[in-house]
């Protein structure tokens, strides 16, 4: 790639033109992309099993009904991700494989446990309203077919985020056992939502690259600091205390302080050693192998139809 091609192309970019499938592009950029999408989209499939997990255990049919519509959008959010990783050259086959054989990495935060109706809302809650602290500025991503993907996808997290919070409302306005339990979730689930983030800027590998190409807008300390001062008064308003001790208002800065987030757990969740990485794992090879033949059918229909297309 010489010179005058990488300056063209930012200068592309930098007039915020959209990049689009067929136009030339960096090997970089289409990499860095490929990465970021196929582990965006890992994430949404992965992420449908912590709430998966629940969806028989609801406690009433409405709240079955819209935890069951929210995993499937999951679902869907996957496989729309998986398209747009598809518009770079890559085939789903070789993004999926990446995945079930451990190379392709998926959000460190599907790697906890569900254990009571408390976390259903508390991920609804914090883990779909980081979602869309980070994806909102993905809108706007300079490679089209991404950007147009979130789109859709950050008004069905908004759903979710707002199913999350009315669960925890419920709970918080509710016994001293279901306010406990609301607590407890929340407890858990806080330090692993900030991490969703991803690593402090001065170790984040490439956040430079991607800020330059357009594809964040952001960088992770930015997103992160902006998903604590919304999330705060929230907590507030449920009567719940962040489980933070140095987490306080700065005026100078017109935003939280915070504690420092433990990078050790989140490399070595990040690294397959979380509590439920195994567990994942396991289950999506299962479901692979399982529908085997769900693949196979589709394949041998498309081939039959073609077949009588060109007889
Ligand atoms: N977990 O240089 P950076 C959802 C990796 S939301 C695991 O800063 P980058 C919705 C990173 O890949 C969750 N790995 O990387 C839902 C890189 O490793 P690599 C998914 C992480 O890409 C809600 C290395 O660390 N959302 O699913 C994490 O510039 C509820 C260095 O990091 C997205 O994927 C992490 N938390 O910034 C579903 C959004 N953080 O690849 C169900 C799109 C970093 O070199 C229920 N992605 N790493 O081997 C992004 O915005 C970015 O990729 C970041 C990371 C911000 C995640």
């Amino acid at each position: 790639e010489d010179e005058e091609f990488l300056a063209a192309f930012q200068a592309r970019i930098d007039a915020e033109l959209k990049i689009e499938p067929n136009d030339p592009m960096p090997a970089g950029y289409r990499k860095t992309l490929v990465r970021q999408i196929a582990q965006h989209a890992h994430s949404e499939i992965v992420g449908m099993l912590p709430e998966g997990n629940w969806i028989t255990r609801a406690p009433t049919l409405r709240r079955k009904a819209a935890l069951l519509a929210k995993v499937q959008d999951e679902g869907g959010h996957g496989l729309y991700l998986y398209s747009a990783a598809e518009t770079l050259g890559v085939s789903r086959e070789e993004l999926v494989g990446q995945l079930l054989s451990g190379k392709a990495k998926y959000s460190s935060i599907f790697n906890y446990p569900a254990i009571t109706w408390a976390d259903i809302g508390t991920i609804g809650w914090l883990v779909d309203g980081a979602a869309i602290m980070n994806q909102i500025p993905l809108c706007r991503c300079s490679f089209g077919p991404y950007a147009r993907a979130m789109i859709r996808v950050c008004k069905e997290e908004s759903f979710h985020q707002r199913q999350g919070y009315e669960i925890m409302l419920t709970l918080c306005k509710g016994s001293d056992e279901q306010k406990a339990m609301a607590q407890d979730a929340l407890d858990r689930w806080w330090w692993p939502s900030l991490m969703m983030f991803g690593p402090h800027d001065a170790d984040s590998t490439h956040s430079d690259q991607s800020m330059a190409w357009k594809i964040k807008r952001f960088t992770n300390d930015e997103l992160r600091q902006k998903f604590i001062d919304a999330t705060v008064p929230q907590a507030e308003f449920l009567g719940l205390t962040m489980p933070d001790p140095d987490l306080k208002w700065n005026e100078e800065k017109g935003g939280y302080d915070h504690g420092e987030i433990d990078w050790d757990e989140f490399w070595r969740v990040v690294k397959g050693d979380g509590i439920c990485n195994r567990d994942r794992m396991k289950a999506r090879r299962k479901a692979h192998d399982d529908n085997t033949w769900v693949r196979e059918a589709a394949l041998a229909y498309a081939e039959k139809t073609a077949a009588r297309e060109t007889a």
